[in-house]
């Protein structure tokens, strides 16, 4: 970890609690912003995103382009399924590990993959879903890490997307994901709100967010 990062201490940090009806959620941002100017910059240097088949994503059984960017990292051995793709970890950089180990020493969870999007713009974006796929360990905290340009962030409670009669009048939460911000999505949150990254077409900047999560062991196997 860097010497930046090794700085913050755990009781430092001043976490806003998020709550609602099965809605837990921890938000702080603990990055100065220097520091998180220098990750961006890193992030935006080293990493390389995926193409081809694992770049395209499947809805109701038809296959799109992804309309962002997207790689995954992780220990060795795991693969991620989701949406009908099924997403290899790669080996961690050095950048991606440094967050894994501050978020390591801020949670005192050691996390064995990240998702990594890359939005370009405001006009890319992710549609509505919850992270709660067999692969996931799902008693532990999903932590996004935001550098970039801040964009809103929206939770909808299942109930809410029902239709007909059994929906329910439940107000979305939104959450604006702020450059050096962390979000620790609690469980059960992933089981009762879907969440969303709404396209945004008035911003130009871009945003490199990291879900960093804890896989199910029995998903993990070690390549010889
Ligand atoms: O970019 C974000 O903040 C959302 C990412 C997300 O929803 C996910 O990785 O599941």
């Amino acid at each position: 970890m860097s010497s930046e990062l090794k700085t913050i201490e755990a009781n430092d940090i001043s976490w806003k609690k998020i709550e609602n009806e099965g809605l837990d959620l921890d938000y702080a941002v603990p990055i100065a912003r220097s520091v998180a100017n220098r990750i961006l910059k890193e992030l935006n240097e080293n990493l390389e995103y995926f193409t081809g088949d694992l770049a395209k994503i499947k809805v109701f059984g038809k296959v799109y382009p992804l309309p962002r960017q997207q790689v995954a990292y992780g220990d060795p051995g795991i693969t991620y399924t989701y949406s009908g793709l099924k997403v290899p970890a790669l080996p961690w950089p050095a950048v991606v590990l440094e967050l894994r180990d501050f978020l390591h020493k801020m949670t005192g969870i050691k996390y064995d993959f990240v998702l990594v999007n890359k939005y370009r713009n405001g006009k890319d974006h992710m549609g509505e879903h919850r992270d709660n796929e067999p692969d996931l360990d799902t008693n532990y905290p999903i932590a996004s890490i935001s550098f970039g340009e801040e964009r809103p962030f929206v939770l909808k409670h299942k109930d809410a997307r029902k239709p007909g009669p059994n929906k329910r009048q439940i107000p979305s939460v939104t959450v604006k994901l702020e450059h050096g911000s962390v979000l620790l999505m609690n469980p059960p949150t992933n089981d009762i709100w879907y969440h969303s990254l709404p396209a945004r077409k008035k911003l130009l900047g871009a945003r490199i967010n990291l879900t960093f999560r804890k896989m199910n062991t029995k998903n993990s196997f070690v390549c010889s």
